[in-house]
């Protein structure tokens, strides 16, 4: 008899799924925020799925990852002290400590369980979070930012989808105090979900950074298991504007995706994306 095939279906829109051949369910869970699922797909090796969407995969995990923590990282010149807001799976913290001026960087997530299945079932992305230099704070982001002043030169907003648990860190009142929370000179990074199927999201995010921050950018990137590809990030930065980095000062670290000449380049947008904003 043929083995049986097993399948993962993520439904990214009610008319649309993305589908994975799986060879082995290895941990699924019910935590208190949301369920939770390792599975080993032959495409794309190890991925984490929170109630339904992936959040990543071994073989793509670097775009998404790289492409949220060193843009940010090289438009500050001096980034010492970061904050992660979500991020459990540690993909976000690994990047950040490849810049050797970075003294701290924190975590900040709410589901304890996402960081534990995380180090224990993808540790190529979760490795940095025994470092030194990593601090894991099991909290709630929003709690967290509205709580502590003047505090970084960093943060990137490491989210799932605005759905569930999720929802309040793509309010105006989140990124008040995350403008709080950031340093007179810091920046902030957010992901804000795919141009083709997030349109009226990533208009109001940006509208509600840009009457907060003195300089909002959207840049995009491309990711292979998100929903249509093509993924978007919004900056929002009270002095520092990436599109005005020296890309010759940047160092050359060790990534797959990111590289300076990248730096700009991912700010350029097609013109349905600069309809949106
Ligand atoms: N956070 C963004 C995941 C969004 C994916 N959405 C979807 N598949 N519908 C990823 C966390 C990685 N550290």
């Amino acid at each position: 008899m043929a083995e049986m095939e097993l399948w993962f279906t993520e439904q990214q829109t009610p008319d649309l799924g993305f589908t994975c051949k799986i060879t082995k369910t290895i941990y699924t869970a019910k935590t208190q925020y949301q369920d939770l699922a390792i599975l080993e797909t032959k495409q794309f090796g190890r991925m984490l799925v929170l109630d339904g969407a992936v959040q990543t995969t071994i073989a793509d995990e670097f775009c998404y990852h790289e492409l949220i923590s060193h843009v940010p990282l090289f438009t500050h010149p001096n980034p010492k002290k970061v904050a992660v807001i979500g991020g459990g799976d540690g993909g976000v913290i690994r990047e950040i400590l490849k810049h050797d001026e970075v003294e701290k960087a924190y975590l900040i997530e709410i589901d304890r369980e996402v960081i534990e299945a995380s180090k224990k079932y993808l540790p190529e992305i979760s490795c940095a979070l025994d470092d030194e230099r990593a601090e894991v704070i099991i909290t709630d982001g929003i709690k967290f930012v509205s709580e502590n002043k003047n505090m970084f030169d960093v943060i990137i907003v490491d989210s799932t989808d605005p759905v569930g648990p999720a929802v309040g860190l793509f309010q105006d009142s989140f990124y008040k105090a995350v403008f709080e929370c950031l340093k007179e000179d810091g920046l902030f990074v957010a992901q804000t979900e795919s141009p083709f199927y997030d349109q009226d999201l990533i208009k109001n995010v940006f509208h509600a950074v840009k009457s907060i921050f003195p300089i909002t950018r959207l840049y995009l990137g491309f990711i292979p298991t998100y929903p249509s590809g093509l993924w978007s990030f919004t900056l929002g930065s009270k002095k520092y504007d990436p599109l005005e980095v020296d890309v010759s000062r940047i160092k050359r670290i060790d990534t797959k995706y990111y590289n300076p000449e990248l730096h700009k380049a991912l700010f350029a947008l097609p013109t349905f994306v600069q309809e949106i904003i």
